[in-house]
C-alpha cells in the first residue's frame, strides 16, 4: 500500500482489540489508547503505537475509530481532544438518537463523523461475514471506503448518522427474538430431563426452515392488507394458549412468549378471526 491511511483506535476491549489488529494486519499506522493501558500491549507487540491519552491517539492519526462501552463513555473519552478536520468514526453500540446528538456535538467542533453498527463478534472482523453498517457524511464515507472494508463488508446507509444504529438495533431485535424463543424451548423440554443441546439439534433447522417465511410476511406487511390464509390470527392464538398453558402445567415461567399471545388476543378482539397473524405489526406501531 503507497501511502496507507493512519488510523487511531479509542477503546480496546474485546471488539476495539480486533479492529485495531484487523488494520495492522493490514498495513494502516495504527495507534492505540485504554483506559486500561495493559490491554494495548499485545497490540503494541503487533506493531502499534500505544497513546498516553485519548487526545494524542487522535491528534497522531487521520481517521479515529471509537469503539467503547457506551456512548456517554465516547463523548467524556473525547473531551478536550482537538477534533478540527479530523474523521471520526463511531462503532459503539447506542441508539439513534444518540448518534445524532454525537454527530451534531463533534462537527460543532471541526469533525467530520461517520457513526456505525457492527453485525459481527470479535472473531468475524476482518471476514466477509463481518457486515457493518454506516451512516453520516457521505463523502466522508466515500473517501475511506476501503479503510474500513478491512474491518469487514462496510454497507453506506444514509446522511442521517441515526441510520447505522436503527438498522443495527433491527437486525439486534431480530436476534433476540430468536434467543428468546431457544431459551423457552429449551426450558421446555428441560422439564422432561431432555438436555438443551438435544433439543438444539432439532432447533437449528425447524427455525432455519421458518426463516422461509420472512420475505411472504415483508411483503405483506409493506402492502398492509393482510390477506394471506397460510397463518391466520386465530390458528397462531391458539398454537401460543398450548405453549403458555403446557409451560404452566409443566412448572415453568412463559413470560419470554406471554407479551407475543397477549397482543394477537388483542387483534382477535376487533379483527376476523381468518386474517394473516402478520397483522399483529399494526398495534406495534
Ligand atoms: N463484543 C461483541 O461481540 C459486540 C459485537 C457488536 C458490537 N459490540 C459493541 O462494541 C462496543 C465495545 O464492545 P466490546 O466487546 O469491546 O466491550 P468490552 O470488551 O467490554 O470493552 C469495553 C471498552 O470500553 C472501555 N470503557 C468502559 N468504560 C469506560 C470509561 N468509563 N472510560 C473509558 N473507557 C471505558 C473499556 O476500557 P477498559 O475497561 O478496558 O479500561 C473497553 O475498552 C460496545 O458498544 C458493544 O456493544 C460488541
Amino acid at each position: 500500500m503507497t501511502n496507507p491511511t493512519s488510523v487511531a483506535v479509542l477503546g480496546l476491549g474485546n471488539m476495539g482489540s480486533a479492529l485495531a489488529a484487523a488494520f495492522l494486519g493490514a498495513g494502516h499506522p495504527t495507534t492505540v489508547w485504554n483506559r486500561t493501558p495493559a490491554k494495548a500491549q499485545p497490540l503494541a507487540a503487533k506493531g502499534a503505537t500505544v497513546a498516553a491519552t485519548a487526545a494524542e491517539a487522535v491528534a497522531a492519526a487521520e481517521v479515529t475509530v471509537i469503539c467503547l462501552s457506551v456512548y456517554d463513555t465516547v463523548l467524556a473519552t473525547l473531551d478536550g481532544a482537538d477534533l478540527d478536520g479530523k474523521v471520526l468514526v463511531n462503532l459503539t453500540n447506542g441508539t439513534p438518537n444518540q448518534a445524532r446528538e454525537a454527530a451534531v456535538a463533534f462537527t460543532k467542533r471541526g469533525a467530520s463523523y461517520l457513526d456505525g453498527g457492527i453485525m459481527a463478534i470479535p472473531e468475524m472482523i476482518a471476514q466477509p461475514s463481518a457486515l457493518i453498517f454506516y451512516s453520516g457524511v457521505p463523502e466522508t464515507f466515500q473517501a475511506h471506503q476501503e479503510l474500513l472494508a478491512v474491518l469487514g463488508p462496510a454497507k453506506f446507509l444514509a446522511a442521517d448518522p441515526g441510520l447505522a444504529s436503527l438498522y443495527d438495533l433491527a437486525l439486534l431485535s431480530g436476534m433476540y427474538g430468536m434467543f428468546a424463543g431457544a431459551y423457552h424451548a429449551m426450558t421446555l423440554t428441560g422439564t422432561e430431563g431432555v438436555p438443551a443441546v438435544e433439543i438444539t439439534e432439532l432447533l437449528i433447522p425447524w427455525v432455519t426452515a421458518m426463516t422461509a417465511a420472512l420475505p411472504m410476511m415483508a411483503e405483506e406487511i409493506d402492502r398492509g392488507d393482510y390477506l394471506s390464509e397460510e397463518s391466520s390470527l386465530q390458528v397462531n392464538k391458539d398454537g401460543l394458549d398450548n405453549i403458555l398453558t403446557a409451560s404452566w402445567q409443566q412448572g415453568i415461567s412463559a413470560e419470554l412468549l406471554a407479551p407475543y399471545q397477549a397482543l394477537i388476543a388483542r387483534k382477535l378482539a376487533t379483527t376476523d378471526a381468518r386474517v394473516s397473524v402478520n397483522s399483529i405489526v399494526e398495534l406495534l406501531k
